[in-house]
């Protein structure tokens, strides 16, 4: 059957299906359009939580005692889990793992804007768990009722543990804030960095977002960039507040009759100069990416040779349990 006699017999079911808010599953028909749609967000969020080790991963020599060094450890390497979760849901999809670090690692996809800042104290460790964490659960909540059943489902668990990460993030923070006048000054110092990257992670405003009508249409994201963009300051104030630290935004003021914070401009050319590969650590992150790809290549030759003998040893014992 060629593509438009499938679209003609099996596209009304899809359609059903998706406005019936049940989950499409790999094998279900599905327009090439949103496979590719999925195969990119997909690819975007895996590169993300792989990329994302980096800014963290930089300070787990740093960390101040052996509590935050273990707390630290596991946070960076759920986020390699989730990569991994990721790249084993777009591999559902049809895609190659291979070809999607390939173009990766050519800059021929991307990952998130906010893994292109630097991590310059201690502070930021907890800036990055309780503003990009949470930006993160903010966006992926709603991702939990995906209509790609494999996504949603790899959502739930990176939920779970991503609320940890914002927790740990947030007391960090809470004890810097708390201690000396220049730990409070490094706490303030590291949300004044972060806070405007961390709105950036939404993605362009709703007018300019290229994706997300055809998205919401298809259930792939249930709310557009703004609006979760808006929940996430609405989250943020009174947090802020507790933490007794401020936000880097004059023009944050609650809006009575909207019932929200109101908030200032963002600078729409700083991010598009980032997505350009002209932030201040594109490059090394990318540098550093490609080195750790090519020296982890004999882990996974070993990993495939093992896997390879494993199989054979299988096929042998189970050839001799029916020859018996
Ligand atoms: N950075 O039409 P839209 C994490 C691109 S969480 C870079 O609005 P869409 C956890 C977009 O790809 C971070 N590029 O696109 C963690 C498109 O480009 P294209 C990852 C961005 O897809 C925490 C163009 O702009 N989370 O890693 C960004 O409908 C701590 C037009 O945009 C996810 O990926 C950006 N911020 O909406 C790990 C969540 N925003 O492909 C370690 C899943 C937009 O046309 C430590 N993804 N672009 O060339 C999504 O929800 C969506 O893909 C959005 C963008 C909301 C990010």
């Amino acid at each position: 059957m060629d593509a438009e006699a499938a679209a003609r017999a099996y596209g009304p079911a899809f359609d059903a299906a998706v406005a019936a808010d049940e989950r499409i599953e790999p094998r279900d028909w599905m327009p090439d359009a949103y496979r590719a749609t999925l195969v990119r967000q997909i690819a975007q969020h895996a590169h993300s939580e792989i990329i994302g080790m980096q800014p963290e991963a930089n300070w787990i020599t740093r960390a101040p005692s052996l509590r935050r060094k273990a707390i630290l450890m596991a946070k960076v390497q759920d986020e390699a889990g989730h990569g991994l979760y990721l790249y084993s849901a777009a591999e559902t999809l049809g895609a190659s793992r291979d070809d999607l670090l390939d173009k990766l690692h050519s800059g021929r996809q991307r990952y998130s804007s906010i893994f292109n800042y630097p991590t310059l104290t201690w502070a930021d460790v907890g800036a990055i768990g309780w503003l990009v964490d949470g930006a993160a659960i903010t966006n992926q909540v709603p991702l939990c009722r995906c209509s790609y059943g494999p996504y949603a489902r790899a959502m739930v668990r990176v939920c779970k543990e991503e609320s940890f990460h914002q927790r740990q993030g947030y007391e960090l923070l809470l004890e810097l804030s708390r201690g000396t006048e220049a730990q409070h000054a490094m706490a303030q110092d590291a949300v004044d960095r972060w806070w405007w990257p961390s709105l950036m992670m939404f993605g362009p405003p709703d007018d300019e977002s290229a994706h997300s009508a055809q998205s919401m249409e298809w259930k792939i994201k249930r709310h557009s960039n703004d609006e979760l963009r808006q929940r996430f300051v609405d989250i943020c104030v009174p947090q802020a507040e507790a933490l007794g630290l401020t936000l880097p935004d004059p023009d944050l003021k609650w809006n009575e009759e909207q019932g929200r914070w109101d908030f200032g401009a963002i600078d729409w050319d700083e991010f598009k100069a980032v997505l350009k590969g002209d932030g201040p650590c594109n490059e090394q992150r990318l540098t550093q990416r490609r080195t750790a790809h090519e020296e982890g290549a004999w882990v996974r030759e070993a990993a495939a040779a093992h896997a390879a003998r494993k199989q054979a040893r299988t096929a042998t014992e189970r050839e001799g349990a029916m020859a018996r």
